[in-house]
C-alpha cells in the first residue's frame, strides 16, 4: 500500500523543506510569515485571505492542509482512512465521527494481530481463572446472555496513541491523526457480574485479558497482546463484558463476538476476541502490559530522551479532550451566516466542565454549550454558532477543561518515547465567502 502520510509527516521529517513549500520561501524562524511576500504567498495557497494573519502563531501547519486521507475498503465500516494494512489500522476523519452515537460503521479499528477467523459463537467460551479466582468459570456466549443483567452504555474508546503523528521526535507506530476514538452504545454484561459469580479473593489485584487474534508471526505461543486494568477499574458499574455495539453484533474487526470495554481508559485495555480473563494477584505481565508499551515515562522528560522501564507508568484515565465534527475541515461558508459548530469532548474518568471555541487563533474564546454525557464515561455533545467578520481564511479552535480544572494544550503537549495521549486542541479550516 501506499505509505504517504502527508502534510504532518511530511512537517514533522522535513520542515525546511515543508515550510518553503507552503510559504514559498524559506523558514526564517524569527520573522516567519514576516507579512508582505510570505502572507501573500501563503493567502496564495490557501486561497483566501487570512483575515487573522496577525494573530496566527510562527510553525502552524494551516489546518487546510490537514487532510489527507486514503479511502479504505471494509464491509460494515464507511469513510476510514487506512493507517496499516498488516496489523489492520483504520481511524475515522473527525467529521464523520458527527453522530452523538457513533455508528458501528464508524468506529476505528486497532489491531495488533490477526483476528480469528471463522467465528463459531455456538462454541464460543469465556473462561474466568487466575491466581486470585475463588471458582474458575467457563461461560457460552449463550450463558453470559442469559444469566447476567443485560446492560446498555456508552463509552467512549479511545487509542492511547490516538494523536501519535504530532509528536516530534516522531514516535514509531500508527501515526493516528485524530480519528482512533468513538463512542458507540455498548450491549453486554457487567464485569463485575461475572467476577463475583466466580468470586474473588482479597489478593486479587489485575484482571488479564485474553483473545482469539494470533500473533503476526504466526507462532502459535506468541500473543500479540494481552494487558487489563486494576480491580477497582474492573469493579466498576461502566465496565463492561460486551456482546453487541449499537444493538446490533459487534463488527468483526472491533471484536466479534466479545470483547471486554472500560471506557476512558486507553483502548488497548478493552481487549477484543475476548477468550479468557485472568484474575491475578500482580499487576498483569502480558504481551504489552510490560516494557514502555502503553506507559509514558513517571516524570516528563526532555523529547527524544531514552527513558528506562523502570520509570516509565501504566497509562490508566485518559486526557481531556475534544473534537470539532461539524464542520468539515476545508468548509467554505457564506460570512454572513452563522455556522452552528459541533463536537464532542470528553476528558477520562472525569467529566468535561466546559469547552470554548475560538476563530481568531486563541484571541477571544466563546464558551459553547455543553451536554452531559449519557452516562458516567460517555463523551460529551457541544454545538455553538460562531460568525465570520469578513470573508477570508479562518481557522476554529477547539479546547475543553475538565472538572479538576485541567485544560487541554493548544500544542503537542509533553513527549514520550512511544507517542502517546496527545490531547493538544483541535482544529480546522473554514474559508468565509
Ligand atoms: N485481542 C485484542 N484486543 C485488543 C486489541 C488487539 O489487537 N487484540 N487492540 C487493542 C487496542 S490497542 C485498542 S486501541 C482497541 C481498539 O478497539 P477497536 O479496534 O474496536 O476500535 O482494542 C484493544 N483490544
Ligand atoms: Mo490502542
Amino acid at each position: 500500500m501506499n505509505r504517504e502520510r502527508g502534510i504532518h509527516e511530511y512537517f514533522a521529517t522535513d520542515p525546511e523543506r515543508a515550510d518553503r513549500e507552503a510559504w514559498g520561501r524559506k523558514s526564517e524562524p524569527s520573522s516567519r510569515r514576516g507579512f508582505l511576500s510570505g502572507l501573500a504567498q501563503l493567502s496564495a495557497v490557501i486561497g483566501a485571505e487570512i483575515v487573522f494573519a496577525r494573530f496566527m502563531p510562527t510553525g502552524l501547519i494551516p489546518a487546510a492542509y490537514a487532510n489527507s486521507s486514503q479511502p479504505f475498503r471494509i464491509q460494515g465500516k464507511n469513510g476510514l482512512t487506512l493507517l496499516n494494512d498488516r496489523p489492520l489500522n483504520a481511524e475515522t476523519p473527525a467529521f464523520l465521527l458527527n453522530d452523538d452515537v457513533t455508528p458501528t460503521e464508524r468506529l476505528f479499528i486497532r489491531n495488533n494481530g490477526v483476528p480469528p477467523q471463522g467465528v463459531n459463537t455456538l462454541r464460543w467460551t469465556l473462561t474466568i481463572d487466575g491466581e486470585a479466582v475463588v471458582n474458575p468459570k467457563t461461560y457460552t456466549l449463550a450463558d453470559l446472555k442469559k444469566r447476567f443483567t443485560p446492560i446498555s452504555k456508552q463509552l467512549t474508546l479511545e487509542c492511547g496513541g490516538n494523536g501519535r503523528f504530532e509528536f516530534d521526535p516522531p514516535a514509531k507506530g500508527n501515526q493516528w491523526t485524530l480519528g482512533a476514538v468513538g463512542c458507540p452504545r455498548w450491549n453486554g454484561a457487567r464485569l463485575k457480574d461475572v467476577l463475583e459469580d466466580c468470586g474473588y479473593q482479597e489478593n486479587a489485584v489485575y484482571i488479564g485479558y485474553y483473545g482469539a487474534d494470533t500473533h503476526l508471526s504466526g507462532k502459535p505461543d506468541k500473543l500479540p497482546i494481552s494487558r487489563g486494568v486494576p480491580m477497582n477499574k474492573a469493579l466498576e458499574e461502566e465496565s463492561m463484558i460486551a456482546w453487541g455495539m449499537n444493538g446490533y453484533d459487534l463488527h468483526e474487526m472491533n471484536g466479534y463476538p466479545l470483547r471486554l470495554v472500560f471506557g476512558s481508559w486507553p483502548g488497548s485495555t478493552s481487549g477484543k476476541w475476548l477468550k479468557r480473563i485472568s484474575v491475578r494477584d500482580k499487576i498483569h505481565d502480558g504481551p504489552k502490559m510490560v516494557g514502555k508499551s502503553y506507559r509514558v515515562p513517571c516524570t516528563p522528560v526532555a523529547p527524544g530522551s531514552n527513558v528506562a522501564d523502570a520509570d516509565m507508568c501504566i497509562i490508566e484515565s485518559m486526557p481531556v479532550k475534544s473534537l470539532i465534527t461539524y464542520p468539515e475541515s476545508g468548509i467554505r461558508h457564506p460570512s454572513a451566516k452563522p455556522l452552528h459548530l459541533h463536537g464532542h469532548a470528553w476528558a477520562g474518568d472525569h467529566k468535561v466542565r466546559a469547552l470554548h471555541a475560538s476563530i481568531d487563533f486563541g484571541q477571544t474564546w466563546r464558551k459553547a454549550r455543553l451536554q452531559k454525557p449519557a452516562n458516567r464515561l460517555a463523551w460529551q455533545n457541544w454545538d455553538l454558532s460562531v460568525e465570520f467578520p469578513n470573508p477570508g481564511y479562518y481557522e476554529v479552535w477547539a479546547r475543553a477543561v475538565d472538572e479538576t480544572g485541567r485544560s487541554q494544550p493548544m500544542v503537542v503537549p509533553g513527549w514520550n518515547p512511544k507517542g502517546y495521549l496527545n490531547n493538544s486542541c483541535h482544529r480546522i479550516a473554514v474559508y468565509a465567502a
